[in-house]
């Protein structure tokens, strides 16, 4: 899950409540914070004005099976930044076969833009071979994070299980 600085990526975790939120930060500084629920694993860290540590990200893309992008939806001035920011994401070889899931956050808020502009400002349409979804929320109330989890979650399920016996 990756978003600017204050888009609510910390506010969905804690509210999803599958496990416990754990916060780490690698020896290149920057934060990382994980839930672990079953064979799920859910990375969370901010995109934006660290290019010098771009390049570790990359550790972290192994077997991600969807991109969640969390959007500041009263943020107009960083909409730019954030379509550099995910398109540059979306551009990475490991990611490719990634899912994307959008959320335009903070919905409670009267100036927030609806999901259409959130799309045409991140340019999603300009997306190629890519499965992308956008849903509105709004993180400190829960809403619309169920909506977007079950577009997800099935993408998730059909890893392989082994089965035993
Ligand atoms: P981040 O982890 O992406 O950096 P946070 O963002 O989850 O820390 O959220 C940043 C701030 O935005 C927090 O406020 C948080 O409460 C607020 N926020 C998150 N989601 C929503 C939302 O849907 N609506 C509104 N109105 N606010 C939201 P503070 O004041 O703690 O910095
Ligand atoms: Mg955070």
């Amino acid at each position: 899950m990756l978003g600017l600085d204050s888009a609510g990526k910390t506010t969905i975790l804690y509210r999803m409540q599958i496990g416990e939120v754990v916060t780490t930060i690698p020896t290149i500084g920057f934060n990382v914070e994980t839930v672990q629920y079953k064979n799920l694993k859910f990375q969370v860290w901010d995109l934006g004005g660290q290019t010098s540590i771009r390049p570790y990200w990359r550790c972290y893309y192994a077997d991600t099976k969807a991109v969640v992008y969390v959007v500041d939806s009263t943020d107009r001035e960083r909409l730019n930044i954030n379509k550099a920011e995910l398109l540059a994401m979306m551009n990475e070889e490991e990611l490719q076969d990634a899912k994307l899931l959008v959320f335009a956050n903070k919905q409670d808020q009267p100036d927030a833009m609806t999901p259409a502009e959130v799309s045409e400002g991140l340019g999603l349409d300009t997306l190629k071979n890519r499965q992308w979804s956008i849903f509105k929320s709004c993180a400190i109330k829960g809403e619309g994070l169920e909506e977007g989890l079950d577009w997800r979650v099935p993408f998730f399920l059909d890893t392989p299980r082994r089965t035993v016996g």
